[in-house]
């Protein structure tokens, strides 16, 4: 079996306390950090949520998948993330009211940070005005990023960003979405300034956002 497919199956099975391991077990082989990301993890929960959706597994496995995606996520961390932190400005970042989801949230807080950012993750279930005000003590933050990955939150994420819209300040920052069931053309909808498929492309989209 290969050191990612160990991965796989670890975090399949909620295995948080072998999952650490297993990826450095992969580093040392010499396996390419965003391959075991991507393979050893991303794709796992995509086969964890197609299992819960089929009934094969319930809430219960899909939380501890989670956590052990967590751990490997923690051993690979220092080996995705090479940017100095701050240069390129501050970030802003939230999963939106109602939704807990926040695996692929701090991606792409550990991508974009990477990339040179201050991140300001204000965690789960974060309430628009919450938002707001993060934004208000940090005026000099260049992009608040929203994650919504639940097609019932993104009517959510419609609200806060019609509320940034609203917000007097709105003109001096951008606003980024995204997530499992985000598209380009409801970002537009809702009047985001930018909507990214994954953690990778968001740090981009990030970095030419913040240069406008
Ligand atoms: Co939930 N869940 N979940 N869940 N869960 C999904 C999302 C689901 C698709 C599973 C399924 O049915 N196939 C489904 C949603 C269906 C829908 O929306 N129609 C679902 C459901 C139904 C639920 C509950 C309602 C289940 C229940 O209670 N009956 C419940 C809701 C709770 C709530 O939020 N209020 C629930 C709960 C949970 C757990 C708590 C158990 C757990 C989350 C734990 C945690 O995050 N700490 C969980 C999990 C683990 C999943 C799956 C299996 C995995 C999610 C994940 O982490 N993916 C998921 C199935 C799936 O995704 N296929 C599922 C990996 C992650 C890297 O991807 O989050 O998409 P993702 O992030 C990507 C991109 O979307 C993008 O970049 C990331 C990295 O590439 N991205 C951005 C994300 N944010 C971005 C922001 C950007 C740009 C890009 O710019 C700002």
């Amino acid at each position: 079996m290969s050191k990612i497919t160990e991965v796989a199956e670890l975090v399949e099975k909620g295995k948080a306390k072998l999952v650490g391991a297993a990826v450095q077990a992969a580093l040392d082989d010499g396996c390419d950090p965003m391959q075991i990301l991507n393979e050893g993890m991303i794709d796992t929960m995509s086969v964890v949520g197609e299992k819960f959706k089929n009934g094969e597994i319930f809430v219960p496995e899909m939380l501890v998948a989670a956590r052990a995606m967590k751990k490997g996520v923690e051993v690979l961390k220092p080996h995705l993330a090479t940017g100095s932190t701050g240069a390129q400005g501050k970030v802003i970042i939230a999963t939106v009211a109602g939704d807990l989801h926040d695996i692929g949230k701090n991606l792409v807080a550990m991508m974009i940070e990477s990339a040179g950012f201050e991140v300001l993750d204000l965690g789960v279930d974060v309430a628009a005005e919450k938002v707001i005000e993060a934004y208000r003590t940090n005026p000099d933050t260049k992009i608040i990023c929203l994650s919504a990955l639940l097609t019932t939150t993104m009517p959510a994420l419609k609200d806060t960003v019609a509320a940034l819209n609203a917000a007097d300040f709105r003109s001096s920052v951008k606003v980024m979405v995204g997530g499992a069931p985000i598209t380009q053309s409801f970002a537009d909808e809702i009047g985001a300034d930018g909507y990214s498929e994954d953690a990778a492309s968001a740090a981009m989209l990030a970095k030419k956002l913040a240069a406008v």
